[in-house]
């Protein structure tokens, strides 16, 4: 049986992380058995980044290529059915909400001034008091690196706003107003979408980004099926 490892609940969410979201979406519509374990310091994954799997006693890491994974050992089941355009616009579509708007989620976690309590609490309880404040604000001073170097960290926050404002417009152009982006089920790519709005939308509090999204309520309503759908929520 393969075991998912994803980072414990936080935010009021049971799986804040939306990449380990996606894989457990995934492992649910193929009908797998699987567990989910939590571990709260991504340094001991062996890539640095949660989710990974162990299943034979191997352990993969990144969720796409789980995905691929799975795909292989399931005979293709993942993308059965999805044309190379279909699989062209969703990988499109992926990279757009993997690589770029998660981006910006984070930065609206970890980098607003007014949420970094929250971030101090859910991902570093696990800290002993007097350490905590530390070891967070060196994760912070990481987090901002890493964002300044990708690009976005040096925009204002106005364009940031604005950057993520049209992520979501992509999104909510790319999304039908009923049923899934490719067939009457929903396929990995409506996971990975729907696993990413999921963190936006129900991380408690709101984030700036949160806010923004509110304006698209038929995001969040494409989010809630498939979340439904699939019979996995992020939220608790
Ligand atoms: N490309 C990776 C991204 C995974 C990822 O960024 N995971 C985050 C949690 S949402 C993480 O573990 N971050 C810890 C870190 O970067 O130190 C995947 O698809 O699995």
């Amino acid at each position: 049986m393969m075991e998912l490892v994803t980072l414990p609940p936080a935010f009021g969410m049971r799986n804040v992380s939306p990449f380990c979201l996606k894989v457990e979406m995934l492992l649910a519509a193929l009908e797998l058995p699987y567990t989910v374990s939590s571990e709260k310091d991504p340094r001991k994954a062996p890539k640095g980044k949660l989710p990974f799997v162990i299943v034979d006693g191997k352990r993969i890491a990144d969720s796409e290529l789980i995905v691929e994974y799975l795909d292989e050992t399931t005979g293709g089941k993942v993308f059965a059915g999805l044309s190379p355009q279909q699989k062209g616009s969703g990988v499109a579509l992926s990279r757009l909400a993997e690589d770029h708007l998660y981006w910006l989620m984070v930065a609206s976690r970890w980098l607003d001034d007014a949420w970094w309590p929250n971030i101090v609490d859910g991902f570093f309880g696990f800290v002993p008091g007097v350490l905590r404040g530390f070891v967070a604000g060196l994760a912070r001073k990481q987090v901002a690196k890493t964002y300044n170097l990708h690009g976005l960290g040096r925009h204002t926050l106005e364009e940031q706003k604005g950057f993520a404002r049209r992520d979501l417009d992509a999104l909510q152009g790319a999304i039908p107003m009923q049923g899934f982006l490719f067939s009457e089920q929903p396929c990995v790519f409506d996971f990975t979408i729907a696993a990413m709005l999921a963190g936006i939308y129900d991380n408690q509090p709101a984030t700036w980004v949160t806010d923004i999204a509110n304006d698209y309520p038929d995001l969040r309503a494409y989010a809630e099926r498939v979340q439904e759908t699939v019979g996995v929520w992020g939220r608790k």
